[in-house]
């Protein structure tokens, strides 16, 4: 089998590139570890910045988006019970949109399908060969058969726990991490959104965040250790967590209990791989790079890139050489490390850190009201959460 561009994940990286490049007249053969139910599912990131929407709408791929998702012109900062309104539109003109990471990718999903291009789901065995040859291929086993995929590209779009980036030789790969000593519990809920817009909360039990899916499915997340026992979390439990780290100092938490549908702990990290190609392989997406969710860039992150290849494929096919290609890795690291940036910045402002430290307390208050009492420093977070420019 051969094709231009073999891309192997289907996750939102692997499947949006193949659809611009569907639009662009360059195929591909997506390679997907799972099943399409399972990729369907997972419940992961929720916040789309504009101009993600703005690329998945050039491809006709945002309908059900505009329809169903839900357009936030602000987010709450809450801290010492209090909350604080950043006004992400006024300062800024741009918007983002709640939408969940699985409706994208069963947008994606529909479409390819829809135009009959090949997307294969339960490839075990997945293999990267002559990289660095201009004939690299993909091997793989498909219903306990060998198969072999010829290709002028490789996009290695399969996620932080795929095979692609150890593809790349250990003394050219440098790495960059931190993990953090804390991970988020995650919930779904069947109950009214504690608010219409995200309240982002800083409390000496942890940080708290409250988001949601639809108006009528919340998603809550708490900061918990990193080996976690969700055994230890039965539902009354995270609900009093909730309304603790939720409260305001005048009443109650506006936190509103309902049957909890999914329940999961992620853990916190930086992580960035460069560079992100090495001969005719291309990383894009959390393959090469990994953001703490409390900036919500992760899926932001891995659009911008197969935004920057596929201009760079288009370029390469037109016969306009590979200029395009050879800085595709420095063009996509110049907006990683700024998220990344952001990411891990918004992640120390508000988790507790360590329990006894009274200090770290009072400069992270400290940080927070700086921060709400001032035009310049709310423009800073507004500019950076809704997405810097797509240069
Ligand atoms: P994915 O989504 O991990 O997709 C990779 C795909 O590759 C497949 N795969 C393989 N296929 C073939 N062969 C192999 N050997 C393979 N190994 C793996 C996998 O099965 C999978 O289908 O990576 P991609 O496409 O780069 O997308 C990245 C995003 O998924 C990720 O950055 C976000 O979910 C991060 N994130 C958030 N991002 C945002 O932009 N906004 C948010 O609000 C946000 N919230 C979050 C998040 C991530 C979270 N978790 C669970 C990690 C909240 C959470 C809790
Ligand atoms: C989500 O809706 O899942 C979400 C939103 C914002 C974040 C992280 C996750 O910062």
């Amino acid at each position: 089998m051969r094709t231009q561009v073999g891309i192997i994940g289907a996750g939102p990286a692997g499947l949006l590139l193949a659809h611009l490049l569907h639009l662009r007249g360059i195929e591909s053969v997506v390679l997907e570890v799972r099943s399409r139910a399972y990729i369907e599912e997972r419940i992961r990131a929720g916040l789309l910045e504009q101009g993600t929407v703005d690329i998945l709408d050039g491809a006709g791929a945002a309908a059900r988006l505009h329809r169903e998702g839900m357009i936030h012109e602000g987010l709450a900062l809450r801290f010492d019970g209090e909350s604080h309104r950043i006004p992400l539109t006024d300062l800024t003109g741009r918007r983002v949109t709640i939408y969940g990471q699985q409706e994208v990718v069963k947008d994606l999903v529909a479409l390819r399908l829809g135009y009959g291009a090949p997307l294969v789901f339960e490839a075990a065995d997945v293999a990267v060969h002559d990289i660095d040859s201009e004939r690299p291929s993909i091997t793989w086993t498909e219903d306990g058969a060998p198969r072999r995929l010829e290709c002028d590209i490789i996009a290695g779009c399969d996620g932080f726990h795929g095979i692609c980036r150890g593809n790349i030789p250990p003394d050219v790969l440098r790495i960059y991490e931190r993990v953090y000593p804390f991970a988020w519990l995650g919930i779904l809920a069947e109950a009214p959104n504690v608010h219409h817009e995200l309240i982002y909360a800083r409390h000496d039990r942890g940080f708290a965040l409250a988001t949601m899916r639809t108006p009528t499915l919340t998603r809550l997340y708490l900061q918990c250790r990193p080996d976690e026992d969700l055994g230890e979390w039965p539902d009354h439990r995270i609900w009093e967590e909730l309304h603790a780290r939720l409260a305001r100092r005048d009443g109650p938490s506006e936190v509103h209990e309902g049957p909890i549908v999914q329940k999961g702990v992620t853990a916190m990290r930086s992580f960035v791989a460069e560079p992100m190609r090495q001969g005719r392989l291309f990383l894009a997406g959390d393959a090469a790079h990994i953001v703490p969710p409390t900036g919500a860039k992760g899926m932001n992150l891995a659009v911008a890139d197969v935004w920057y290849l596929t201009q760079a494929l288009e370029a390469f096919y037109a016969g306009r050489g590979t200029a395009g290609l050879d800085g595709y890795s420095d063009r996509c690291l110049r907006r990683i490390w700024k998220a990344q940036r952001f990411s891990w910045w918004m992640t120390s402002m508000l988790h507790r850190f360590d329990a006894g430290d009274a200090f770290e307390h009072k400069v992270q208050v400290a940080e927070l009201d700086y921060l709400c009492g001032s035009e310049a420093g709310m423009r800073t977070l507004a500019e950076n959460y809704v997405g810097l420019p797509l240069d």
